[in-house]
């Protein structure tokens, strides 16, 4: 059991009862018709049902005498076609399936029928996912389509296969062997994708290099296109803004110069010979350092443009980030996004996304939504994720990020009346966008468990379903994947959910509670930093953020402060703008609050903010206590694994919890409440903990 099957690991069902019943319904696959999805969707079945049922399976083309499990589409299928099933594949579309119970001729059949191979492809994924957390298949009655039409994996890989933030090992993609050796890495990552909906993936670093747009590596590229193809994934890349001078060798990149866009056409249409259904760009321009359009006095309206006419005619799209800042927002970082791209709002090509990450400042444990949300009706924005937990504990922490998602989509922005959430901006419903997508940023490394901790298997399996229907509940995500991937004993079931729903709201107590952001040590974003200060750039530092002085602690963002407040709609305005309506988990993010003010619990801030640093502690005690319960209903080396992972973390935790009490207590003066635990060392000591050996430095 080392992981890497992730949830898709087939072994045999031990309840009597239910292989009985499955097999009795499942005497006879029938699959009729022939394309490369649906030999993947073949090979799947035989795969899935094999293992689960632990009895062989031949796939026919003709329906078996007994009660047989039916899949296609009406095209390729005439069995399908005969069922009438036309009305209600129409509501499902393009991607979504239905799955039912049908009679035919007499005999009680269970269907996977879509409009394309596509959705067979996602059908049968829910299926075996329905065998595999054991549930009733007698009288089946689902119909799904997914909300979100671009689920995309954004891997921030580098050529020479170093990651930029991963922390599960180097790039699974093998830039020397391709395009020649074709690791079957590629191919169980296309299944693991496709069950859970993910369409795309973006291969390399936002930080681009051009080089990947050079024949050489198009080759390259093609080839794992060629492996992803058949399980509907489509591949993208990023575009080095500069690329027309490093590989074109002109003298300019400008966007509206007439040689540079020439130059990027020719470039699109040599993708498209190799890359027939290629998807199109992710850009980073104009931040931290990369090249882009205002090099030439040109608006990301200019640069993003310019690609999408080159690549409209091929059906490709361009993602261009909105994750700029620079020293030009001297009072707040948080402004800046919103400051540039609003005002371009209706500018932006038909097949461009504005790809908006979930908060203003940059993947922190908990921000409230970005403004940009809501604020452009007229551009498709794009949801970004952080899949790998750069900012909560890396590969070595266990925090569940669905409930951190779920915080982002269900925020209401008000920006149509009361109920127009993110969700709905990022789904495209709220403005009627032909187009919408969520990205999230790949946690996959070539660890054999791909995402180093086992339980960040459970960010990438949530970021799928929650793109494919961001109503799905994090309980409910959580305990599909735990049967799938642990245990479907009722009671081991109820502990880990437990520990996954509260694993999140720890870190953010024990790292940076009631809406402290950007506290961590300097480059490596893993330990505590707050005294962080003195650099280059002022919004490179902590104490920016949190501005704690001798009257209180937190980072005015009202009228009297930056005012980053105004870019929300008045009714956000008005609940965060006042400190006694103000969620708690964000208070010190909107206002600079006393140290004795009295907070909800009634305690005075001080005495609250230590209560929540040690309240993320004992969670991740309590966390330990629940796994240790689990031995021996876990195997062996993931229980062990996990089990030294919770107690790296609970060090961290202690670690967070003392060096920014002890610092914050220079400005509080005020004592540590008697009845918690005592900071274990002085902040001398946690100012000289340089932890030089943590990844990202
Ligand atoms: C930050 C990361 C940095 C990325 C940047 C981005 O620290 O490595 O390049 O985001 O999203 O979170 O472009």
């Amino acid at each position: 059991e080392d992981g890497y099957r992730l949830w898709q690991r087939y072994d045999q069902l031990q309840n009597k009862d239910l292989l009985k019943q499955y097999r009795q319904s499942l005497n006879g696959v029938v699959v009729q018709g022939s394309s490369p999805t649906l030999t993947v969707v073949k090979e799947e079945l035989e795969m899935g049902m094999e293992g689960l049922l632990g009895s062989s399976i031949t796939i026919a083309n003709q329906l078996p005498k007994k009660a047989s499990l039916v899949v296609g589409t009406p095209a390729s299928s005439p069995i399908i076609k005969e069922l009438g099933l036309e009305q209600k594949l129409k509501e499902v579309g393009q991607e979504g399936y239905l799955l039912l119970s049908q009679k035919h001729k007499g005999k009680n059949h269970t269907v996977i029928a879509a409009n394309s191979d596509k959705g067979v492809l996602y059908g049968t994924f829910h299926f075996l996912r329905l065998l595999q957390t054991q549930q009733n298949i007698q009288a089946l009655n689902i119909s799904s389509s997914p909300k979100t039409k671009l689920r995309i994996l954004n891997h921030w890989d580098n050529l020479d296969r170093t990651v930029e933030r991963g922390y599960a090992g180097f790039s699974i993609w093998d830039w020397h062997k391709l395009p020649d050796y074709i690791d079957q890495r590629y191919i169980d990552y296309a299944r693991a994708n496709a069950s859970i909906g993910i369409n795309g993936t973006v291969l390399t670093n936002v930080n681009a290099n051009s080089l990947v747009l050079t024949p050489e590596y198009l080759q390259k590229v093609k080839a794992l296109a060629d492996v992803f193809r058949p399980y509907g994934i489509k591949v993208y890349l990023t575009a080095r803004f500069s690329s027309p001078i490093e590989l074109g060798k002109l003298k300019t990149a400008d966007p509206l110069d007439p040689a540079v866009k020439a130059w990027w056409k020719n470039k699109v249409n040599e993708i498209y010979t190799y890359i027939p259904d290629f998807g199109g760009f992710t850009v980073k321009a104009n931040s931290e350092g990369q090249p882009g359009p205002q090099n030439y006095n040109r608006s990301h309206a200019d640069g993003a443009n310019m690609l999408a006419e080159v690549l409209a005619p091929k059906g490709g799209i361009v993602m261009w980030r909105a994750f700029v800042y620079d020293n030009n927002v001297p009072d707040d970082r948080h402004k800046q996004a919103y400051t540039e791209f609003k005002p371009l709002d209706g500018t932006f090509q038909g097949n461009v996304m504005v790809q908006v990450k979930n908060g203003a400042i940059d993947f922190q444990p908990r921000e409230p939504f970005h403004p940009l949300f809501g604020a452009m009706p007229k551009t498709p924005l794009m949801m970004e994720f952080q899949i790998t937990q750069e900012y909560l504990g890396q590969g070595t922490h266990l925090a569940y990020l669905a409930p951190m998602f779920k915080e982002t989509l269900t925020a209401d922005t008000y920006a149509k009346g009361k109920g127009s959430t993110v969700a709905k901006v990022v789904d495209g419903s709220l403005d009627n966008h032909a187009i919408s997508g969520m990205a999230g940023v790949a946690n996959i490394g070539n660890d054999i468990n791909w995402t180093s901790h086992p339980f960040g298997q459970a960010n990438w399996y949530a970021f799928g379903r929650l793109a494919w229907d961001h109503e799905l509940t994090s309980e409910g995500i959580a305990d599909e994947w735990i049967k799938m991937t642990f245990s479907s004993a009722p009671s081991s079931q109820a502990a880990i959910r437990t520990m996954m729903m509260g694993s999140r709201e720890a870190v953010v107590n024990y790292m940076t509670p009631m809406g402290l952001h950007h506290l961590m040590g300097w480059s490596h974003h893993y330990g505590p930093g707050p005294w962080i200060k003195d650099k280059p750039r002022a919004d490179w530092t902590s104490v920016y953020y949190h501005r704690a002085d001798e009257k209180g602690l937190g980072f005015d963002r009202t009228k009297t402060g930056s005012n980053a407040l105004s870019q929300y709609a008045p009714e956000v305005q008005a609940q965060w703008g006042n400190p006694t309506t103000c969620p708690e988990e964000v208070l010190l993010w909107f206002h600079h609050v006393a140290w004795d003010a009295k907070t909800k619990s009634g305690r005075t801030l001080w005495d609250e903010l230590c209560y929540r640093y040690s309240g993320g502690v004992d969670s991740v005690r309590a966390m330990q206590k629940t796994w240790n319960s689990l031995e021996g209903q876990i195997d062996k080396e993931r229980h062990q694994q996990v089990k030294q992972y919770l107690a790296i973390q609970e060090k961290d935790a202690r670690w967070w919890r003392d060096a920014c009490l002890l610092y914050f207590q220079t400005f509080s003066k005020r004592p540590i409440p008697q009845e918690l635990e005592k900071p274990q060392g002085t902040l001398e000591q946690f100012m000289k903990i340089e932890p030089k050996f943590a990844p990202g430095i």
